[in-house]
This record gives C-alpha cells, sequence and structure tokens, in this order.
C-alpha cells in the first residue's frame, strides 16, 4: 500500500483535540511496546512519530492523518513506573476520555510486546472495549525478537487470554512483518466507520 501521512497535532487535554473530522484509529499499549515506531513503519516515514528506548517518551495524543482518509492516534503508554504519580493519574483521565467520548473513533489497535504477552492491564483494558463496543485489533510487536515457532506459541496463547475472536498479528516495525494483514484488518476498520 503507497503510504502518505502527516503529523497533525498534539494535545494535552480534550479541549486540544483536533476537529472529529476523519474515522481515527487509536494505537494503545504499554510504554515502549513500540507504538510510535509501528505508526513510523506502517507509513513509511522514519520520524514521524517519536520513538525512544527510553520508557514514557510519548506524552501527549498525537494524530497523524493517513492518505488524507483516517487518523492514527499515538496515544501515551500505560504500566510505565517511573513517571511520576500525577503524571500517570493524569494519563489515565485523558486516555478514558479520548477513547469513550471520541465520535470518530473508529477502533483501537492494542499492542503487546510478543515477548511479554497480556498482563493484567491488557486483560483489563479488552473487556472494557467490548462494553463500550469499541471494535479492537490486537497486534503482537517485536516479532523479529523471537524465533517463527515461539512467535506462533504466543500468538495462540494471546487470542485464548483476550478471548479474542481471530488471531492477533505478529507484527516488527523492524522488518516489516504482518504489515499487509495489520493493514487490511485497520483499512476494515476504517470503511466500517465512514
Ligand atoms: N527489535 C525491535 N525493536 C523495536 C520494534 N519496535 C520498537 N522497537 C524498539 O522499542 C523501543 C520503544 O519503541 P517506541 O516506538 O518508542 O515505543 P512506544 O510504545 O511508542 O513507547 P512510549 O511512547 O514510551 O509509550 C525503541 O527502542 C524501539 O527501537 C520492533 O519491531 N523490533
Ligand atoms: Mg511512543
Amino acid at each position: 500500500m503507497k503510504v502518505h501521512a502527516r503529523f497533525v497535532t498534539s494535545a494535552s487535554k480534550p479541549s486540544e483535540f483536533p476537529a472529529p473530522n476523519l474515522p481515527e484509529i487509536a494505537v494503545v499499549g504499554r510504554s515502549n511496546v513500540g507504538k510510535s515506531s509501528l505508526i513510523n513503519a506502517l507509513t513509511g516515514q522514519d520520524g514521524l512519530a517519536r520513538t525512544s528506548r527510553t520508557p514514557g517518551r510519548t506524552r501527549l495524543v498525537n494524530w497523524f492523518e493517513v492518505n488524507g482518509k483516517f487518523h492514527l492516534v499515538d496515544l501515551p503508554g500505560y504500566g510505565y513506573a517511573e513517571v511520576s504519580r500525577e503524571m500517570r493519574e493524569s494519563w489515565r483521565p485523558l486516555i478514558e476520555s479520548y477513547l469513550a467520548d471520541r465520535k470518530t473513533l473508529a477502533g483501537v489497535l492494542l499492542l503487546i510486546d510478543v515477548r511479554r504477552g497480556s498482563q493484567d492491564e491488557e486483560l483489563d483494558f479488552v473487556p472494557w472495549l467490548e462494553a463500550k463496543e469499541i471494535p479492537i485489533v490486537v497486534a503482537l510487536t517485536k516479532s523479529d525478537k523471537l524465533a517463527k515457532n515461539k512467535r506462533m506459541l504466543e500468538v495462540a496463547k494471546a487470542k485464548k487470554a483476550l478471548g479474542l475472536k481471530r488471531d492477533p498479528f505478529a507484527v516488527s516495525a523492524q522488518d516489516g512483518e504482518g504489515f499487509d494483514p495489520l493493514w487490511r484488518a485497520l483499512a476494515a476498520l476504517v470503511d466500517k466507520k465512514k
């Protein structure tokens, strides 16, 4: 798929959110799981979203417009203990209010590190999204870090743990594994929203 993406804006509070004019896919996951890297790799634009080895890099909500058709929204990561309590407590309402109230939300791309698997946050989060009838696509990131047979095992484990109807995708921002089926799944969410 040929992709053109551009940065739209950042927000630290709902009053700064951009006008809800395009369907949006929110990229959600633990800090350091590879949300920003995946956005860069999927769009083929290095440096579009800021990435870092240090968890907690993305502290704002960032909007990226893709092919003039939809937004990928990079949300701050959760589960990063070293960020001050105050910071963490300001993020949760920001993320939750975004997910609960955003009229243009087409779905959530939930990322889980293939080596860590689903933890409490994901086990809580998936039913929370389901209760709100927000469509979910799950992808296991950094698939390049595991041999193929181990990867397949993790895919099956995550599907079962989260009670998903379909296999999560295994993706790698490093080598592009899994991008075609992931793009198709995201495009389907966007189309359904229109
Ligand atoms: N090997 C490998 N490393 C990756 C991959 N994706 C991301 N990383 C590395 O993981 C680290 C975190 O990546 P980010 O994209 O900044 O993670 P994030 O989820 O945006 O993190 P926060 O903004 O802190 O929530 C960086 O050092 C990346 O280079 C991948 O597919 N493979
Ligand atoms: Mg980030």
